[in-house]
């Protein structure tokens, strides 16, 4: 059985209180993790700011990203050991995990790495009242100890999303990971000692939101600012905390994103596209597409074959060869889902194909699998279409005109990602400009390019971070002015 231990200034802690990991596949306890009680959560805190007064806040900007470039590489040395580990504790395919989430988890550190060390500051030259001459530059200083918190749908990728930036700016960071999904920001404790990135300046506490390490980590007054992926009422609850003390947040929140296929869009890779967006990691994925809008002429066409594409992907572990759709993260998610699954039905949608869960045999009866499912014919107004699932499925709606389906995207609360198809360029800048979301994808879905802008709008985020964006959040930037 394996054990999670907390890593705290170097150094893996055990505690008395511990939590069941179990796998996706099959509910088996394959793991134990040691919840962080308010001690060592102060310890981490404690350990991190020592960081900041020793040698990580001494350290030149050309050593800390030699560091960092040293904790990508022995990621990908250990390529195998972190894909192992985030498989066991998702159970997603293998080819998404071994393309995705484990090379970004090196990629995090290197291209952040590359930002600071070539990151520019502004300088003025000014006349003075006396006739003298003063130049003002900016300074980027670090904040401070971050906290990191964190979901389970992509763990290694989105928490080194976020401790790659914070330690390039050069913060420490004490990271919370999801209770759901502690192995990798474990494993990576082990990297960074193995590099010498120096005790304190990165710190693991396991646990849960409220009551456990979360909370205590988000009110704990020493830490100086907090970047949280999750929930949006999660992220109510974290803001809440972090009023105290006034410490800025950076938010990435759920989403009910719209793809929006056009009939003059190229109809094959249209359908590639959004079964992409609305079945990879099982529907797990923030910028994913539970809402599907297509223009008249090609609806029943496009219907069918994405239906044939979701009966077409094969359910099953990460290394069964072929397998194209995992579980989902865990039981009380499959009871999630399966509800929103039976309220679809029961608010008189049409099931196009899926609604229900597959019957899994032998050790994988117990997984949390469920149907990829597509559904026509409800109301803009069910709870289907506007709330989020995060489960393998998408209801499908016609629209004729592009201002119609302009309404029908910004109808939402949320405002991360959209996807939109047309082979018309004019139609995709308009489009691009019209949807309120942070993220528009312009036949692409989930391209990432790490220097760009990334974050979500009204209820899917506060800020953004990704290239520079990342620095602006990370660092305090201090103007110096001289008079010469
Ligand atoms: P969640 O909000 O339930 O949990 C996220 C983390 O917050 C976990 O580590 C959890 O323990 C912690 N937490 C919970 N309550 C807390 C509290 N009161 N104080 C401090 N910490 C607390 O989210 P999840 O279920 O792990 O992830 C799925 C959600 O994340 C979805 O809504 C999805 O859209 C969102 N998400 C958004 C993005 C994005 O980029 N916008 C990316 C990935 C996931
Ligand atoms: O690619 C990223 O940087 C990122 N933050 C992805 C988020 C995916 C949400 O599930």
């Amino acid at each position: 059985m394996k054990q999670f231990h907390n890593f705290i200034n170097g150094v893996f802690v055990p505690t008395s209180k511990t939590f069941e990991k179990r796998t996706p596949i099959s509910n088996q306890v394959i793991g134990l993790a040691h919840e962080a009680g308010q001690a060592e959560v102060d310890a981490a805190v404690k350990a991190a700011r020592a960081a900041l007064n020793g040698e990580w806040g001494k350290m030149s900007v050309v050593k800390r990203v030699e560091m960092l470039y040293a904790v990508a590489d022995e990621i990908n040395h250990r390529f195998d050991e972190f894909l192992e580990a985030e498989l066991a504790d998702t159970g997603k395919p293998h080819s998404l995990a071994s393309h995705i989430d484990i090379p970004r988890g090196a990629a995090n550190f290197k291209v952040f790495a590359d930002i600071i060390k070539n990151a520019p500051t502004e300088s003025f030259t000014m006349t003075t009242p006396d006739g003298g001459t003063a130049v003002s530059y900016g300074l980027r200083t670090p904040l401070g100890v971050i906290g990191v918190v964190c979901p389970w749908n992509l763990p290694l990728l989105l928490m080194t999303w976020k401790v790659g930036p914070a330690l390039a700016c050069g913060n420490a960071v004490v990271v919370k990971p999801s209770e759901e999904t502690p192995a990798t920001a474990t494993l990576l404790g082990e990297v960074m000692n193995k590099v010498g990135i120096p005790k304190g300046v990165y710190n693991v506490v396991h646990g849960f939101g409220p009551n456990s390490a979360g909370e205590f980590l988000t009110r704990h007054p020493d830490v100086d600012a907090i970047t949280f992926t999750g929930e949006t009422r999660t992220g109510e609850a974290i803001m809440a905390a972090a009023a105290k003390g006034v410490r800025p947040v950076s938010f990435e929140l759920g989403g009910k994103n719209a793809g929006i296929v056009f009939a003059d869009a190229d109809f094959d890779k249209a359908i590639a596209g959004i079964t992409r967006s609305t079945f990879e990691n099982c529907g797990q994925v923030c910028l994913g597409t539970e809402r599907v809008y297509v223009q008249r002429p090609i609806f029943d066409k496009f219907v069918a074959a994405l239906k044939e594409k979701a009966e077409s992907l094969k359910i099953g572990p990460p290394n069964e060869p072929g397998v194209g759709l995992g579980p989902l993260i865990s039981a009380e998610h499959k009871e999630k889902v399966m509800a929103y699954y039976a309220k679809a039905r029961a608010e008189g949608a049409k099931v196009v194909t899926g609604g229900g869960a597959p019957d899994m045999k032998g050790e994988y009866a117990q997984g949390h699998w469920v149907q990829p499912t597509i559904w026509t014919g409800l109301p803009e107004s069910s709870p289907i279409i506007r709330e989020e699932i995060f489960g393998p499925c998408c209801h499908i709606a016609p629209f004729d005109t592009e201002e119609e389906a302009i309404a029908l995207a910004n109808d939402t609360p949320y405002g991360l990602a959209t996807t939109v198809w047309t082979s018309d360029l004019s139609t995709a800048h308009r489009m691009a400009s019209a949807i309120k979301v942070g993220l528009c994808w312009i036949n692409s879905w989930f391209l990432r390019d790490l220097r760009t802008a990334f974050g979500g709008s009204k209820a899917s985020g506060i800020g953004r971070e990704g290239g520079v964006h990342s620095l602006e959040f990370y660092t305090d930037l201090r103007n110096v002015m001289i008079k010469l």
